[in-house]
Parts: C-alpha cells; sequence; structure tokens
C-alpha cells in the first residue's frame, strides 16, 4: 500500500480533498484493487492503473468499468460493494498521477536477469517422449506449466511460472525451448529436453504478450508500462534492444500486443493509443518500403538502426489482429468499437472493411480450405455467434449460432471439425463442435455442468483434442477427435492455454501462432 506522507500530500493537493478522504481513497484501492493491480498501482494480474496506462478511460465511462466490471477481461463488477462516492473517490485516486514511475530501461531489465545455477544443457532429451507432440499446458491455479507427453497424455514435469501467465508460450523453431510471460512483465526460458528452467528476466513492468521471430534469435515482448516493445535474445534473454513506441505526433503508446510474421522477418505491433501499425524488422536485409517514413521522421526506413521500425497509419486504432497463413494481410480490430479492417501488408495500406459486430476476438482467428476458398472464423466476446469470413473477398459468408459468446478456436489440418468454446454466460460449460463444410454444430460437449469448459489443442496428427475444464479443482480431458469421446482425464489447477510443440512450430492453420 502506498504510505509515504509525501504522496499522501500530492495526492490531496491534486484531489483537492482533505487527507482524510486520500486515506479513505489508499484503503478503498488497497481493500479492493491492489490483488489484481498491485500495491504500488503497477499493475499484476491486471493493467497498471495509473493515468498513464488509463489514457481516454475516465469520467463515466471508468465509473462504468468500477461498477459493472469489464466485458471479456476478468474485471469484477463492484457497485454492489461500493458506493457512488466510493467509486468517485477510486476513480479520483487512480487518475492521480504516481511520483514518478520506475525506470524499466536495458539496464533495469538486465539487473533482472535470474539464471538457473543448476541447469546443465543436456545433450539430448531426457525423457522418451516425441519431442515434437509434447504439450506444454499452463495451470494459473496455482502458477505452474505442465509438461505432458502428446501420445501417452502423462505429465512428465511441472514447473513454477512467474505469477499470471498470459497469452501463448512460444517455441524456438526446432521445438526445444519454450519462453513463457506473465502479466508482470517476467519472460522464463524453459529446456524442454530436461524440462527444467534455464533463466527469467523481467522484461517490462507490465507485459501483454511475446513473439519469436523466424531465425529463432530473438524474442519481443510487447509493454503496456513502460510504452515499449523489448527485444530480447532467445540463447542469453540479455537485452538486446528496448524501443519507445512513439506515434509519428509525438504520442507515446502501449502495445497492446506483438504478433511473428515468419515470412516477412518481422513483428508487428498493434498499438492501443495511436492508429498506426508497426513493423519491425530483424532480418539481414530489410525489405524497402521508401514511402513510409521511419517514427523518428528521419527519411525512409532508418537502416542504420538495429530492428528498423516500418510505420503503417491506419485510418482507427487496431488492437486485435489476425494474419493471413502468409503474412500479407492483417485483419485488425479494436475492442472499443465494432467492426474492422484489411490491411494489404505489401502496400501498407487499408482495402477492406470487414463486418464484425460484438467484439470480435481476432487474435483466436483460425483458417481452413472450405470448397476451394480459404475461410477464417473468430468468435465475439460479446455475442454468441461466430464469423467465417472469405479471405479473399473478405466478406461474412455464414454467422454460426452459439450458446454464448466464446473466447478461443481450435481445429486441425487432419480435422473436419473445429472445436468453439462458450465462455461467457450461463452456458460456459459447453463446447461445440462445428462441421467445417457444412458450418453446422455436429455436437455440444458438456462434460460437468456449472464448470467452465474452454480452450482447445489438438495433438500432433489431429487424433486427439484437449480441452480444459477451467476450474481452480480442474482438468484437462482428452477427447477422441474423431469419435468425440472422452479418452482421459488429467487433473490440473485451473488449466488456461494448451500447447502442442509441433502444431506451433510447424505454424498450423488450426491453432494460434
Ligand atoms: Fe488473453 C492470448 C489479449 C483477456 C487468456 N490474449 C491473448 C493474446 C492477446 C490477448 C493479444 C495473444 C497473445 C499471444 O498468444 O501471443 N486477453 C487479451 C485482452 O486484451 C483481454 C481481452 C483483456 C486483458 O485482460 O488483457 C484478454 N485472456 C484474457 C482473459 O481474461 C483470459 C481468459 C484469462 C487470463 O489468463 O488472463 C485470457 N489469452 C488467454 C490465453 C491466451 C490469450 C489462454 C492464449 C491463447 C492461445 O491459444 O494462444
Amino acid at each position: 500500500m502506498i504510505r509515504n506522507t509525501f504522496f499522501t500530500s500530492l495526492l490531496s493537493a491534486l484531489l483537492m480533498v482533505s487527507p482524510l478522504a486520500a486515506d479513505e481513497a489508499e484503503v478503498l484501492f488497497a481493500t479492493h484493487c491492489a490483488v489484481c493491480h498491485g500495491d504500488d498501482r503497477l499493475g499484476g494480474l491486471g493493467p497498471a492503473l495509473i493515468p498513464e496506462a488509463l489514457r481516454r478511460l475516465k469520467g463515466d465511462r471508468l465509473h462504468a468499468v468500477i461498477a459493472e466490471g469489464r466485458d471479456a477481461t476478468q474485471m469484477p463488477a463492484f457497485g454492489e460493494q461500493l458506493t457512488a462516492d466510493e467509486i468517485e473517490t477510486l476513480a479520483a485516486f487512480i487518475h492521480t498521477p504516481l511520483p514518478e514511475i520506475p525506470v524499466w530501461d536495458a539496464a533495469k531489465i538486465t539487473d533482472t536477469l535470474a539464471v538457473n545455477e543448476d541447469y546443465i544443457p543436456p545433450a539430448r532429451p531426457l525423457h522418451d517422449a516425441d519431442p515434437l507432440n509434447i504439450f506444454v499446458v499452463v495451470e494459473t491455479g496455482d502458477h505452474h506449466i505442465s509438461i505432458l507427453d502428446g501420445d501417452r497424455f502423462e505429465v512428465m514435469a511441472r514447473l513454477p511460472t512467474p505469477l499470471a501467465v498470459h497469452g501463448g508460450p512460444k517455441f524456438s523453431p526446432d521445438g526445444r525451448f519454450v519462453f513463457v510471460m506473465s502479466r508482470d512483465g517476467w519472460v522464463q526460458k524453459v529446456d524442454l529436453w530436461s524440462m527444467q528452467e534455464v533463466a527469467r528476466i523481467r522484461a517490462g513492468i507490465n507485459s501483454r504478450n511475446i513473439a519469436m521471430s523466424a531465425d529463432g534469435k530473438w524474442l519481443a515482448v510487447a509493454n503496456y508500462l513502460p510504452m515499449t516493445l523489448t527485444i530480447l535474445s532467445t540463447e542469453d534473454l540479455s537485452v538486446a534492444e528496448v524501443k519507445d513506441v512513439i506515434g509519428k505526433n509525438g504520442e507515446p503508446s502501449r502495445v497492446s500486443a506483438v504478433y511473428q510474421a515468419p515470412p516477412r522477418e518481422s513483428f508487428i505491433l498493434a498499438l492501443k493509443d495511436i492508429p498506426e501499425v508497426w513493423e519491425i524488422f530483424y532480418g539481414e536485409n530489410p525489405p524497402f518500403y521508401g514511402f513510409v517514413h521511419d517514427h523518428r521522421d528521419e527519411g525512409p526506413l532508418g537502416y542504420d538502426e538495429p530492428f528498423p521500425v516500418r510505420v503503417i497509419k491506419v485510418p482507427d486504432i487496431l488492437d486485435d489482429f489476425f494474419f493471413s497463413q502468409d503474412y500479407e494481410y492483417l485483419m485488425g480490430a479494436s475492442r472499443e468499437t465494432d467492426g474492422g479492417q484489411v490491411i494489404d501488408m505489401v502496400i501498407g495500406q487499408k482495402i477492406a472493411d470487414l463486418e464484425l459486430p460484438g467484439m470480435p476476438h481476432l487474435g483466436s482467428g483460425i483458417t481452413w480450405d472450405r470448397g476451394g476458398t480459404t475461410v477464417m472464423a473468430t468468435p465475439h466476446l460479446r455475442e454468441g455467434v461466430l464469423s467465417v469470413i472469405d479471405m479473399e473477398s473478405w466478406e461474412t459468408v455464414e454467422k454460426v449460432t452459439t450458446k454464448g459468446p466464446g473466447f478461443f478456436l481450435r481445429s486441425h489440418e487432419n480435422s473436419p471439425y473445429f472445436w468453439s468454446d462458450v465462455f461467457f454466460g450461463p452456458n460456459r460449460d459447453l463446447m461445440h463442435v462445428i462441421d467445417k463444410e457444412s458450418l453446422e454444430i455436429v455436437k455440444t460437449l458438456r462434460p460437468v455442468p456449472g464448470k467452465t469448459f474452454a480452450h482447445v489443442e489438438f495433438d500432433r496428427t489431429g487424433d486427439h483434442a484437449l480441452v480444459s475444464l477451467w476450474e481452480h479443482d480442474g482438468a484437462v480431458l482428452v477427447y477422441d477427435a474423431k469419435t468425440l469421446e472422452e479418452v482421459k482425464r488429467l487433473p490440473m489447477r485451473k488449466p488456461s492455454g494448451k500447447y502442442n510443440v509441433f502444431n506451433k512450430i510447424t505454424f498450423s492453420a488450426g491453432t494460434s501462432h
């Protein structure tokens, strides 16, 4: 809790309230917010609650979020527990600047590097599982990952992770190492041959996700706080670059997510606060985009700097992306507005609008071939509907009605079905299995009534699908992907995502990248 006198007086001055009210604000914050947003307001499970991170979230909108919660996040509604005055006090408190925000530059990040002294690189895998058919299961219930043999469906090892792992872990191109990121900025490297942690480093204060370069040399970390992209060497987690994200108009921006674009040898950044898309090149010979200026307006791409930045200006803020398999087209949407846009990454311009109502979750999209046409499907976080979009005409070809808003989709090249969870609402214990051609729901699974059932990942061959019983005393349920019968149940602590090495490193169209 923030208790220093200087801060309390500053706060009182800024809020223009008595020291008593400032104390009350601190107590309210400590009681209701600190557990997720950090005693220091710099974030943890939830984002930082400081003006720099809240940006346009103020006034009635901020009151509404505190009172009603926030769609598609873990933010609960406090309207029943807090009075309107208390909400007012809290809103003013979190919009009060901190006396200082910790500097999180390359030196500071480097100071946090913790190498596992017990780790000895093995010469070969120290297990007899198929190294490419391993699953990494993230158990957010007690902050662990389980490493699963994908043929026998047995847990081979269980390792502690930093707090609140979020987003997909990323694998080295040969599948040997996995990198895991937590919302409080820690990045952990694990050797799947010895099933040991190699090292960890805190790349940001409040981070979003990570992406791996095609050559396996670099790991990019998207940060909300500070507003930077950190690029680490995957070899030893040393800091290669910390890029400040500042738009053409001089406004800094949080990085909503970083995506790996292997054929382009680049990372692509979704920015939360400015209508720009950034592409950061790491290859030897970055392509020449003479018509786009470097972010510091020093002419065409700053070829002399490491990791040159290409800035693509877009009509609206886009903070959630999906890419065509060749990474030539970016489908973008914003969590704040309906609709979406298609950006041609070659010419760096918008080429089409997308009809996407109800807060699409493009990050969960998948693609497949349907009657000779590539289609992509995306769930919507506010509506029980899946949009299926033709990736040539960019028209919505079908809207599949489900039993409630979903979060994650999955399929596999060898499966005729895709799986779609119902993540929100009274039917969150359901999982739809949908035919990829007819788009009919062929079966709806409900293994444990009342318990959230979500997020699927197939094994390497597509014969089995693993699903999370997303509860503290939860489990991973293994299904025969053809008969749709359960074949095994592995107890786990609130398993969230699970990730198959082969499907990830081959960029299977049915899984997330
Ligand atoms: Fe996620 C992936 C953003 C809330 C669980 N989530 C992602 C990715 C992004 C994202 C950009 C892709 C990253 C990657 O894999 O590289 N998530 C967001 C949000 O903006 C949102 C809506 C609000 C927020 O709080 O940040 C959000 N996400 C959640 C949750 O509330 C979930 C359900 C629980 C949790 O752990 O926080 C959640 N997100 C996940 C998971 C993935 C993910 C399990 C990886 C999916 C995959 O299969 O790859």
